[in-house]
């Protein structure tokens, strides 16, 4: 991370403040769960960030249309990082007003994001409670974990021009949450031999996923440059993620012989470690098995991301700011992990979104699971809510959101995740997709979701699996499996695009819900819990649903609607 250099070192003296100090964020109360453990140590330390105004959003907005769209001319012209760090960098006059406000008497002020938009402040909460005339509590959450915020701060009037957000303050987010389901459906097998592996109809292996999507073998292209990525967190009282690589060789010479000995790339984010000692995270071994095991030969790497803070919101910025500074960036990135979209403060869930949107405009498709608990997030939530509970990032218009889906027959999946943001508005490639999904129901549920919000899932594999260890396989589920075999059929397909001489395919959504409609089959029967048990969510149907999206993977129909030869 690159000092900020410009800082004037010009004493303030402390806390007499030049002008008013005007409230910039408030929230009424801790979200519930959330207790008061009392006032922190005011010499305690802790790191906040500070996000910037950015010069040219809306026009990276266009950017990135003009780049997504099949029909327009600049269509697959991605823009490189540092051209996308032009629109996003912030004003010098921001940067000076933030420099004079914090500069002295901080510690250390370093840039957090690549463009300098986001910058990262250490300091006590004595410092803090005075630069943002705020009080500080220490807090606990449900799962125990201690945070330090406030209710509410301001800025002097003259720097809210400049700043959108201070980052964590006012927001109690949790750490990234997996997608992975095994309580209810785990389901430990004798092991089989591959001579007489069980049919897909009992247990679904990457063979099955392969035949189900028609899926090539291999890839033809040996591109070195097409590539997975694999998001992975560790998390605050769930268990430290690690992918285990005997593990993943056992999987492979199981069930993919021809591509047996295959391995992946290790990127270790803040201190993160993969250790070997067990049988490895849950979430890691599906999400890297069902990767390497599904993608044929696309180079795939593993970025582990340690829960320094035990916050999703800097969980994921840490991700963003790792693709963006990459020479070569994966051209296609799976997360299983998703929160409750009102977890995030607006501004923060609209920062982040805006990372995604720089993501689409070097052209990586980032692929998110949309969650595991239905139309309401009932596995955690409970079945007595009131309105539907969004999953975020898949909420956000500028990913692409894998909900989850049984084979046999093809029937959406009851915890698929899906409904519609209360933060992000129909985007215009989506906009008659859900609007011809809500006449369907007319008045049903009115109330409890935002009918002009940006629907969710956008498209559905999967969700069950098996994965493997030198011991036994094990039956697990969730959009976990869905968004790491979607992320294999694009890679695959951007195999098939760079052979042909033709660009990746980028930020997939105004493909998908356009010219590329025949790249997927839809799913029409099923349907996600809702909040009163699982009968209650919504239902899929022709074309678009809030259950399994536009459907599943059909690598010919791509191949087709691409106008390639398989
Ligand atoms: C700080 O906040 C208090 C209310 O909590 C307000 O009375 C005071 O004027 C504020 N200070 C400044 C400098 O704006
Ligand atoms: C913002 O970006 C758009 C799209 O590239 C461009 O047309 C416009 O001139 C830019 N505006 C500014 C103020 O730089
Ligand atoms: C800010 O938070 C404090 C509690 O820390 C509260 O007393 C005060 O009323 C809040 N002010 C605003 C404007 O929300
Ligand atoms: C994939 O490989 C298997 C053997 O491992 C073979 O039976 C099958 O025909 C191959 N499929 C394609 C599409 O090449
Ligand atoms: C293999 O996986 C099973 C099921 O998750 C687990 O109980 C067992 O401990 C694992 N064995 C090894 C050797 O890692
Ligand atoms: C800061 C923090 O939340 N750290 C946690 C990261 O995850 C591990 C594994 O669950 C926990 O032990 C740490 O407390």
């Amino acid at each position: 991370m690159a000092l900020l250099h410009i800082l004037p070192l010009v004493l303030l003296s402390q806390y007499v403040y030049a002008t008013a100090l005007v409230v910039h964020e408030s929230i009424s109360d801790a979200p519930s769960g959330v207790e008061v453990l009392g006032s922190p140590s005011p010499t305690q330390e802790i790191e906040l960030i500070v996000a910037m105004v950015q010069s040219n959003i809306t026009g990276l907005a266009k950017v990135v249309d003009a780049v997504s769209f099949p029909s327009s001319p600049s269509y697959g012209q991605y823009l490189t990082a540092a051209q996308v760090a032009e629109y996003v960098k912030p004003a010098p006059e921001s940067v000076s007003a933030v420099a004079d406000y914090f500069g002295s008497t901080i510690a250390s002020l370093n840039s957090f994001s690549p463009a300098g938009d986001i910058i990262k402040l250490s300091l006590t909460v004595e410092q803090a409670e005075g630069l943002f005339n705020t009080t500080f509590r220490t807090y606990s959450s449900a799962n125990g974990q201690q945070m330090i915020r406030a209710l509410n701060y301001s800025l002097p009037s003259t720097l809210q021009q400049h700043v959108l957000y201070v980052h964590p303050i006012i927001s109690f987010t949790t750490p990234p949450q997996r997608s992975a389901r095994n309580t209810v459906y785990k389901r430990n097998m004798a092991l089989n031999r591959r001579q007489n592996l069980a049919p897909c109809e009992d247990i679904v292996h990457p063979a099955c996923i392969q035949e189900f999507y028609g899926l090539p073998n291999k890839t033809i292209s040996g591109s070195t440059t097409n590539t997975i990525g694999v998001a992975g967190y560790n998390e605050a009282g769930v268990g430290g993620e690690y992918v285990n690589n005997n593990d993943l060789a056992f999987f492979l010479n199981e069930f993919r012989p021809d591509i047996a000995g295959n391995s992946y790339g290790l990127v270790l984010l803040n201190g993160a470690e993969n250790l070997q000692d067990n049988t490895g995270g849950l979430e890691g071994q599906i999400d890297i098995q069902y990767t390497v095991g599904i993608a044929g030969n696309v180079p795939t790497t593993y970025v582990l991301d340690e829960n320094d803070s035990g916050d999703a919101a800097i969980g994921y910025m840490d991700t963003i700011n790792w693709l963006l500074t990459q020479e070569t960036p994966p051209t296609v990135f799976t997360t299983s992990y998703a929160n409750e979209e009102a977890q995030f403060t607006l501004s923060t869930a609209t920062s982040l979104c805006n990372g995604y949107m720089q993501l689409a405009a070097i052209g990586v498709s980032m692929i998110f699971g949309s969650g595991d608990g239905g139309a309401a997030n009932d596995h955690l939530t409970g079945p007595t809510c009131t309105e539907f509970v969004p999953m975020f990032p898949a909420s956000c218009p500028y990913v692409t959101s894998v909900g989850g889906t049984f084979f046999q027959p093809p029937t959406a999946f009851v915890s698929s995740g899906g409904g519609f943001s209360n933060y992000f508005p129909v985007p215009s490639w989506q906009a008659a997709d859900t609007s011809a999904y809500l006449s369907t129901i007319g008045d049903e549920y009115s109330g409890m979701y935002n009918p002009s919000g940006r629907g969710i899932p956008d498209v559905a594999s999967e969700w069950e699996v098996y994965i493997a260890n030198a011991s036994s396989i094990t039956s697990v589920g969730g959009t976990s499996c869905a968004s790491p075999i979607f992320a294999s059929f694009i890679a695959l397909v951007n195999d098939r695009l760079i052979a042909a001489g033709k660009p990746v395919l980028g930020f997939l959504n105004p493909l998908l819900y356009t010219t590329g409609t025949g790249g997927l089959d839809d799913v029409t029967t099923g349907q996600s819990s809702g909040c009163e048990g699982p009968t209650t969510g919504w239902l899929a149907g022709t074309g678009w649903d809030p259950v399994s999206g536009l459907g599943t993977p059909n690598f010919p129909g791509m191949m087709e609607a691409l106008g390639i030869s398989g």
